[in-house]
């Protein structure tokens, strides 16, 4: 897969935790219709055997979709599944042995939160950066939210793709898209959605709008 020309707009994670029993395939595929251009998959279960076998039923979807397919912390998971790319955290293998491991084609994104960490992972070349955590969440309660600010600071110092995360719904994007992020990273507002089809698609409307008004033609 060629990796120059991803659609970062709307970043899904899929968090095995908030599927509530919902088939993990069908839920990839009603986000990827709905407009999501790249697809994580999250798993802190700690079974690996799942974990394994939803990797391939994503894998598979994403790909008809032509959009990456990235896994959340495990670089055996991703190359096991040849997934497109890996997201690591700071307590998560370092960057450049996620790199040795899966080889110079995928993608490996990197999360920051503020700017000690952003130069430090910058050093590592990474693919994106994840920045956050923008907003307050329940899904990652033990961290204060940063407000849009720490966008811009990124912004200033990077022309890699930039994907804000924490909190994030339709309601609260635009201000993100305005600090100059290229996309947005969402678990529960896209999986605690009524429909998770339609509520992307009204992402994608608000995203493309902001787009707009910021580069008018
Ligand atoms: N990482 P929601 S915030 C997984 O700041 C994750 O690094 C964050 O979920 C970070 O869209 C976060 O439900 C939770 O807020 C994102």
């Amino acid at each position: 897969m060629e990796f120059s020309n991803v659609n970062w707009s709307l970043y899904a994670i899929i968090d095995k935790s908030f599927l509530g029993g919902r088939p993990i395939k069908q839920i990839a595929e009603a986000l990827l219709e709905g407009g999501v251009g790249v697809i994580q998959l999250r798993d802190k279960t700690g079974d690996i055997r799942a974990f394994y076998d939803d990797a391939l039923a994503l894998k598979q979807v994403a790909a008809y979709h032509q959009a990456p397919f990235i896994v959340n912390d495990r670089a055996d998971v991703a190359i096991a599944a040849d997934a497109d790319g890996v997201h690591v955290g700071q307590e998560d293998l370092p960057v450049p042995v996620v790199k040795a491991l899966l080889g110079k084609d995928k993608i490996i994104g990197v999360s920051v939160h503020d700017l000690q960490e952003f130069e430090r992972m910058a050093g590592h070349d990474p693919t994106y950066f994840g920045v956050g955590t923008i907003y307050k969440t329940a899904t990652k309660s033990e961290r204060n939210a940063t407000g849009t600010a720490i966008i811009k600071q990124v912004r200033a110092r990077t022309d890699k793709p930039i994907v804000a995360i924490g909190g994030i719904d339709v309601a609260n994007a635009a201000p993100v898209m305005e600090a100059g992020a290229d996309g947005v990273a969402v678990i529960s507002a896209l999986l605690c959605a009524p429909d998770v089809r339609t509520e992307a698609e009204a992402f994608i409307r608000t995203i493309q709008q902001t787009l707009k008004k910021k580069r008018p033609i």
